[in-house]
């Protein structure tokens, strides 16, 4: 029986890639870069250190700033994304998100957030389900990012779970490439791309049964 569940954020519980792409793609376009939907596609997971890394280099500027004006071009993404927030509420949650925690709650089954964006807290509360998670892994603490199972080992020990134990749900290749290196059980979810690797894909929460996925 497994004995507590790791969740992604973006793509999982609220879907807000499409604000990470407008901010991305202004702050882009004023160092005369261009970016389109494909290659935001390669950002999903990533963290915004490396998102910026990527989109330099995709614009062959890869060596021109400095460690500093990297933190600056960074943080001006991220006042753009939070702006964008501002209207975050229940009503972004994903399909099925809720009653999905809803179900985890009844059967006490600990949760946790493995997430690389800075921002889940924030995005959690906005949503009105940071009630539902006993731990969010703070992505500072990390050495390394996804694929690398870290994050989802964290995650599971934030919330008293052997790795071995844990369900980890991911809509990124890089994140199921992480729960599957952790040792757990992975979900993956998506209507669109296969997840290769993952032991359970579904196209949405809607699909999942609490009880049935901790007693398979
Ligand atoms: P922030 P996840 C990731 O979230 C996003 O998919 C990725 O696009 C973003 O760059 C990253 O968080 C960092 O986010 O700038 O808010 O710290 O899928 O790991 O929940
Ligand atoms: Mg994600």
């Amino acid at each position: 029986m497994k004995k507590g569940f790791i969740f992604d954020l973006d793509g999982v519980i609220t879907d807000t890639a499409k604000f990470h792409y407008i901010a991305w793609k202004n702050l882009a376009a004023t160092l005369g870069i261009t970016i389109d939907e494909t290659f935001n596609e390669t950002l999903k997971g990533i963290s915004r250190m490396d998102s910026l890394d990527k989109i330099l280099a995709y614009g062959h500027k890869e060596n021109a700033f400095t460690t500093t004006e990297k933190e600056t071009l960074a943080q001006k993404k991220n006042d753009e994304y939070v702006k964008l927030l501002a209207d975050l509420s229940e009503a972004d949650l994903l399909p099925g998100v809720h009653d999905f925690l809803v179900q985890a709650k009844e059967q006490t089954i600990p949760c946790s957030i493995a997430s690389a964006s800075k921002n889940a807290p924030m995005i959690l509360d906005k949503l009105g389900v940071l009630e539902f998670f006993g731990h969010i892994v703070d992505p500072e603490t990390l050495t390394k990012g996804k694929p690398d199972p870290e994050i989802f080992i964290k995650a599971a020990k934030s919330i008293g779970v052997e790795p071995k134990d844990a369900i980890g749900f991911e809509d990124a290749q890089a994140g199921i490439e992480g729960i599957k290196a952790a040792g757990m059980y992975a979900v993956g979810l998506s209507a669109t791309e296969t997840l290769i690797g993952a032991d359970l894909q579904v196209a949405s929460m809607t699909e999942l049964d609490v009880e049935q996925l901790i007693n398979q």
